[in-house]
């Protein structure tokens, strides 16, 4: 391996997130836009495939809001096409990707973001990610075997991160 892509891999703190494009994301045509903004912020791809999701894997995905009003229409919605998932691998990379998604509520979303640009209303908010590092720990295992996380150099590192 290049020896700087070594000194980045040891110096730089990287975090896994997963992102789901849901079926709005799917059916408006927005996977590829939604990829390319992860992409062009420097954020590594490391798994990447199209789920139908089902109620038992919603339940566990969204066991926060499974007694709100909400969680039937939200199931309804998530089971209503495929979804595209992905791991997403940088530095800070939850807090960034989170970023990037904009607020859950896309009225409210900054413009700019893929909701603040792309959605309108809920739940039809064309993307999640994992809130925090311990909650991606959890979807990653819960979307994806282990044999489908790849392992790979990104050269492009050498453009983005620099070893202390
Ligand atoms: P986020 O982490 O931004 O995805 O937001 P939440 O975990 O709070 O919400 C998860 C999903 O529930 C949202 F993406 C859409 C749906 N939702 C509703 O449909 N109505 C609501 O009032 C709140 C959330």
């Amino acid at each position: 391996m290049n020896p700087d892509l070594e000194k980045i891999k040891k110096s730089v703190s990287f975090e896994r997130t997963v992102v789901l494009v849901k079926p709005d994301g799917l059916q408006r045509g927005l996977i590829g836009e939604v990829i390319s903004r992860f992409e062009r912020k420097g954020l590594k791809l490391v798994a990447l495939k199209m789920i139908q999701v089902d109620d038992t894997l919603l339940e566990a995905h969204y066991s926060h809001h499974i007694d709100k009003l909400f969680f039937k229409s939200l199931a309804e919605f998530m089971k209503s096409s495929p979804v595209v998932a992905m791991v997403l691998e940088g530095l800070e990379a939850v807090e960034v990707v989170r970023l990037l998604c904009g607020t859950t509520k896309p009225t409210a979303a900054v413009a700019g973001s893929i909701r603040g640009d792309f959605g309108m209303g809920l739940p039809a908010n064309i993307v999640h990610s994992s809130d925090s590092v311990e909650s991606a720990k959890e979807e990653i295992v819960r979307f994806f075997e282990q044999n489908e996380i790849f392992e790979y150099d990104k050269t492009e590192y050498l453009n983005i991160y620099f070893p202390d």
